[in-house]
């Protein structure tokens, strides 16, 4: 690994753009943004016009062109495997967007191929990175609530998310997949591994394909118990959006994390109210600033891991633990009634 670490990013869409920009910050630390790869050349060009670099139809050909250290994958899941082969077979450090593959074979063979070749895989897994998790994961870890035993994680918006990602409507499996993956990597970060699960799914929206509302209950390996939901039919107002509202019980407190992002604590000291927005970056704009200053905080993580040669915190391995969650959730609503989360 050179002291300049070289990105290549892949798929030039919808939420790309926040990569580019997340990744131009971070030139700071010696990243270098050299090409933008997407099937619609012009796509490509735009990026690299206004981040700099070149621009490719294929993947293949950006890697044999530039000398890239990581390859950014950011397309529709489709592609995610193929195009992850084709990176890790040429030896190049990889990270692909959330969900990780289309299937649980899938997401085993990517990993297993990473882990056969020597050359890491990460998946571009952001919630866990947002502000208000990590300092709910800080306020855990100093122990004022005590051991967490009980929690409920919701994702619940009826925002259009369809304006800037049409392609959701037609999705088999909808909301377990696109957002299930962020919420149950909640969970799995908060609470510890899940011994097992069940989930209910409903289609409420009109004119989506796939399920749009999920309502999940997990028994965590530590005995905590939590309430895991996401939805996109959801008329509440004030609409949360983007906001994941987080409570957490423990043995010696309470937490509750609002849509306004203000963090309720309840502890031996009484209670408190913190705020737990984040600053909006330059580029950002509200409602989506605390998921874009995560999307810069999740390639700053998985940098550094790539440049120490340590396992990136959301490595292939530790997703497909979350990606199992996710099948055993489609399982469980299939009919399956209690699903235990299967890795290996
Ligand atoms: P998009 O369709 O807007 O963009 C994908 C781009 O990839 C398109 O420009 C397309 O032409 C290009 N592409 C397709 N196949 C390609 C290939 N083989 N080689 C090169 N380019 C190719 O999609 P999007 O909404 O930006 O979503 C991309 C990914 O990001 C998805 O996996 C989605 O789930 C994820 N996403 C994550 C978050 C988050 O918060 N983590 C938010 C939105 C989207
Ligand atoms: O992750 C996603 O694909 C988006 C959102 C940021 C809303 O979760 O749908």
């Amino acid at each position: 690994m050179t002291e300049t670490t070289r990105i290549g990013v892949v798929g030039c869409g919808f939420f790309a753009r926040n990569h580019a920009h997340a990744w131009k910050d971070l030139e700071a630390h010696g990243a270098k943004l050299v090409g933008f790869c997407d099937v619609e050349i012009g796509n490509a060009q735009a990026f690299a016009k206004e981040f700099g670099g070149a621009a490719y139809a294929d993947m293949a050909d950006m890697l044999a062109s530039e000398a890239i250290d990581i390859v950014d994958i950011v397309t529709q899941v489709a592609s995610h495997r193929p195009l992850v082969e084709l990176a890790l077979n040429a030896g190049v450090a990889t990270i692909v967007q959330k969900p990780f593959g289309q299937t649980l074979e899938d997401c085993k063979a990517m990993t297993e191929l990473s882990e056969s070749l020597g050359v890491p895989l990460a998946v571009h897994e952001n919630f866990r990175f947002q502000g208000p998790s990590r300092q709910i994961k800080a306020l855990i870890a100093s122990g004022k609530i005590g051991t967490p035993n009980w929690g409920r994680i919701a994702f619940r918006t009826g925002y259009d998310i369809f304006a800037g990602q049409p392609y959701l409507r037609d999705e088999e499996r909808f909301v377990i997949t696109d957002l299930g993956s962020h919420v149950l990597d909640l969970a799995r970060y908060f609470f510890g591994e899940v011994d097992r699960l069940t989930a209910e799914v409903q289609t409420r929206l009109k004119s989506v394909r796939g399920e749009d509302t999920a309502t999940m209950l997990l028994r965590h390996a530590t005995g905590a118990v939590s309430v895991v939901e996401c939805t996109y039919a959801s008329l509440q107002e004030p609409d949360p959006f983007p906001a994941t509202l987080i409570e957490i019980e423990g043995t010696a407190g309470a937490l509750r994390l609002e849509g306004d992002l203000t963090l309720h604590v309840s502890s031996s000291d009484g209670l408190t109210a913190l705020d737990a927005d984040v600053p909006v970056r330059t580029w950002a704009e509200r409602p989506w600033h605390v998921v874009q200053d995560s999307v810069f905080r999740t390639c700053e993580q998985i940098l550094e891991s790539v440049r120490s040669g340590q396992p990136a915190e959301t490595s292939a391995t530790d997703n497909l633990k979350t990606f199992a969650l996710c099948e055993a959730a489609y399982r469980s609503a299939g009919g399956a009634g209690f699903a235990s989360p299967i890795v290996h």
